[in-house]
């Protein structure tokens, strides 16, 4: 019976922080998913050194593509770059300057949440989600 209430004690306050990490944060701006067909699945646009969309859902195990703009001056270089839990790149896209556009070619991924991000910016601004079901 003390085994049990000791137990309970510790989880109360992770499962608080949980909480509050949650009411804390915005949801972030989805990337623009386009309608089916041939095109790219998604675009996502990187102007003042920051992604226009943080957040991307895709299926398990089906690979995606990216229409990557970079509306930034012509010398500042952004990519798109995924990055798995342990924060190892696993798909390794080249930059693109300003001024120019990209279709970036992903392979299926499993089920699991990943991270995008500008291998030359790595700041939350250039830093979006993925999550795959
Ligand atoms: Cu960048």
């Amino acid at each position: 019976m003390l085994r049990t209430t000791l137990g309970l004690a510790a989880l109360v306050p992770a499962v608080l922080v949980v909480a509050a990490c949650g009411a804390a944060s915005t949801p972030a701006p989805a990337a623009t998913r386009a309608p089916g067909g041939s095109g790219p699945d998604f675009t996502v646009t990187a102007k003042g050194i920051a992604y226009d969309g943080l957040a991307i859902q895709m299926e398990a195990d089906k690979g995606f593509s990216i229409h990557f703009r970079n509306d930034d001056p012509s010398t500042v270089p952004h990519d798109i770059d995924i990055r798995d839990s342990g924060d190892r790149i696993i798909q390794d896209k080249p930059t693109i300057e300003g001024g120019r556009d990209v279709i970036y070619d992903f392979t299926g991924l499993p089920a699991g949440t990943y991270k995008f991000e500008c291998s030359i910016h790595p700041i939350p601004a250039m830093t979006g989600t993925l999550t795959v079901k």
